[in-house]
């Protein structure tokens, strides 16, 4: 099918969030990434830092020799992810078709959108205009029939651009352009290419398909593609989370039953009320534990019936620890709990059964004052075990939640 992909990248981002909050830095060098009197590499370099040579990746030392007067900033990532949550609102606000790829760069599928907003182009500019009015960044925009195209596009156009690559001038608009430009080919990649004479992208396109074969293996192939323009990649939304977890590793191995518990207890309260904020429900319980040997293990059951209340959770992963326990005599490292197989919740049986519509809205009272006081306000009853060690208890056992895995 003939697709518009527009394509979108904010400029110099992270020098842009720092400009548009500190005005007096605007068409200034200004480099983020921290003190150049500090290790560390340049994360965003604002365009009048580019002309002194400063790029990403670069040492900051090396960045402060080429421009000692540019203003360094160390940078602040809740603030540059906030930014860059706001930016996707703006731009789902335009097309349901959405697939952030980083921060600061994603593709809409704007197919179909030419009569809401009289052209593809008007629909792009007024991208530009909501994001420049809304957080003050700039964004550059290409706009083509395919993913790559319209990359190359956005970043051919930057700062500050707009650049429409026609349907059939892909090829045309390719041709003369440095194989550097084409996603996917490294400093590595390149360098082969240059060593084979293949230094345009044009030249790319019409070297023998068996040549890059032989070369790059497979992905000889998608080279060969994309230099020729054509792509066919979907604009993907991101998908759902397939499952929630949430696990903790204890300072000192441990055996103590109870303390177990109460963490698994913990656990599956925190995994239950990202269940519900997400309003779905699981079918599958998965206890993870790590022996102090570093063995690990999961144990999952399925239920007869999906869920999202803590209790049910703690209650099944109780079971299979339970079991665990009596086989296993090590003592154990980490413990988590996982939910899986998820579904959107139905008219079950249960969710007729009036116990368990008390416990649902039992659940979501405790949800609704956690999310206004934070996690902690409440503990039940197992959980308070853990609240003379959270986060350290005398034994020396310390409480840490890490990244829930997606
Ligand atoms: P980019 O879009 O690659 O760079 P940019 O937005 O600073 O500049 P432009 O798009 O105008 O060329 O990356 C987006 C942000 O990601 C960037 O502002 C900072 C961060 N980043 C790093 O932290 N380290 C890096 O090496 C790169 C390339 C980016
Ligand atoms: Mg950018």
């Amino acid at each position: 099918m003939a697709r518009i992909i527009i394509h979108i990248d904010l400029d110099a981002f992270f020098v842009s969030v720092e400009q548009a909050e500190s005005p007096k830095l605007k068409g200034k060098p200004v480099v983020v990434g921290g003190r150049p009197d500090r290790r560390g590499v340049v994360a965003s370099a604002s365009y009048e830092a580019r002309s002194f040579g400063i790029h990403a990746g670069m040492p900051l030392a090396s960045a402060y020799r080429l421009c000692p007067q540019a203003t360094f900033v160390e940078g602040s990532f809740p603030k540059y992810r906030d930014a860059s949550q706001r930016f996707t609102t703006i731009l789902a606000d335009f097309s349901p078709y959405l697939e952030p790829v980083s921060l600061d760069e994603a593709y809409l599928d704007a197919t179909g959108f030419e009569s809401l907003y009289g052209s593809i182009h008007q629909m792009a500019v007024a991208i530009k205009q909501r994001i420049k009015d809304e957080l003050g960044l700039c964004a550059s925009i290409g706009i083509a029939s395919c993913k790559v195209v319209a990359k190359i596009a956005s970043d051919l156009s930057k700062p500050d651009g707009l650049l429409e690559v026609a349907r059939g001038d892909e090829r045309s608009f390719l041709s003369s352009l440095p194989i550097a430009k084409l996603p996917g080919i490294g400093k590595k990649t390149e360098r082969i290419l240059r060593g084979l004479g293949i230094n345009t992208i044009g030249k790319l396109s019409t070297t023998p398909l068996s040549a890059l074969k032989s070369h790059f293996g497979a992905s000889g192939e998608l080279l060969h593609r994309y230099a020729s323009g054509i792509d066919d990649r979907k604009v993907e939304p991101p998908s759902a989370a397939k499952s929630i977890s949430r696990e903790t590793t204890f300072s000192k191995d441990t055996k103590d039953r109870s303390f177990l518990q109460a963490t698994l207890r913990y656990l599956s309260e925190r995994v239950g009320s990202q269940l519900r904020q997400q309003d779905k429900q699981a079918k599958s319980i998965t206890l993870k534990l790590r022996y102090a040997d570093f063995t690990t293990i999961t144990r999952s059951h399925t239920l007869s019936q999906a869920t999202d209340t803590d209790h049910t959770i703690f209650d099944t992963g109780i079971k299979l620890l339970m079991k665990e326990l009596t086989r296993e005599k090590q003592p154990i490292r980490l413990i988590g709990i996982e939910v899986s197989n998820l579904v959107e919740p139905g008219r079950q049986l249960d969710m007729l059964d009036a116990s368990a519509q008390r416990l649902e809205q039992l659940n979501k009272a405790i949800d609704r004052i956690r999310n206004k006081y934070g996690f902690t306000a409440i503990q039940t009853g197992r959980t308070l075990l853990l609240k003379d060690i959270f986060p350290k208890t005398e034994k020396g056992y310390t409480l840490h939640t890490p990244s829930l895995s997606r």
